[in-house]
């Protein structure tokens, strides 16, 4: 994990969707957090040792992009070992998906951490810059090269791998940000402790926020290998979205934080 010394930032963006805005200042204390997403071996660990299943694994099918249709499907069979269907695996090292914010939790709880404000994952994910458009700076494509798994070519047609991967990447396999983070960018989805309002920026606390009360999505951040120029440019540091506490993906997973 990294030490990420507390402070003052500005959330969010003036200069994206309505529900990234307003630009607020935000106070966060000092804490740990997992310097890449929670992979497939460390949350093996974690089955194995409670014997522990995943929603997907207690419904029997879960959501899968197939690349080959360029299509979100329903899928019998899919979860954290085989995130793309029956038939696919996941390699050790690549980010657990397949896990609903449910299972996120368990993981977190035995592992003695826990999941992420909304507010503290993007003070990481900036690492220190202030206000720019990515976790690395304003351009997509620094030196006129991808430095984040994310989707270039036209989405769902077309997948170039221009940045070495079509689908999920090893951890660490780009580069890390001003804190020592990777993958905040891209890769997959992280969820978060919070819950997701639209409006909830409008309303948030200054000192360590904590989201709304309650509601019926909790927030993801960082987008995946399935963003696109064309498509979804959640590879933006102030990005956010949403999902139903159950929902598995195989382009969401997580990552932890623990106090200092
Ligand atoms: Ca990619
Ligand atoms: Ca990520």
């Amino acid at each position: 994990m990294m030490l990420i010394n507390g402070g003052k930032f500005l959330m969010g963006t003036e200069d994206g969707m309505s529900y990234e805005a307003p630009v607020h200042e935000v106070e966060v204390k000092s804490f740990w957090m997992d310097r890449h997403e929670v992979t497939v071996a460390e949350f093996a660990k974690f089955a194995s040792a409670t014997n522990y299943k995943t929603d997907a694994e207690k419904f029997g099918w879960s959501g899968a992009f197939n690349l080959k249709t360029g299509e979100w499907k329903r899928t019998k069979g899919a979860n954290w070992q085989h995130p793309d269907g029956p038939g696919s695996k996941a390699a050790s090292n690549e980010p657990v998906c397949q896990v609903s914010w449910n299972d996120a939790a368990a993981y977190a709880k035995w592992a003695g951490k826990r999941l992420p404000t909304e507010a503290e994952w993007e003070y990481g994910a900036r690492g220190g810059l202030e206000q720019k458009k990515y976790s690395w700076g304003d351009e997509l494509r620094p030196a006129g090269k991808p430095v984040a798994n994310w989707w270039q070519g036209n989405f769902p047609d077309r997948n170039t791998g221009e940045d070495g991967f079509v689908g999920r990447a090893p951890v660490e396999s780009f580069p890390a940000n001003g804190y020592g983070l990777y993958d905040v960018t891209g890769n997959v989805w992280e969820w978060c402790a919070d819950w997701y309002a639209d409006d909830y920026y409008l309303k948030s606390a200054r000192d360590d926020p904590r989201g709304p009360d309650d509601g019926k999505e909790r927030v993801i951040r960082g987008g995946s290998w399935m963003c696109a120029e064309n498509f979804c440019n959640n590879y933006r540091v102030a990005a956010r979205s949403q999902a139903t506490p159950d929902s598995g993906l195989n382009n969401l997973g997580f990552r932890c934080v623990r106090d200092e």
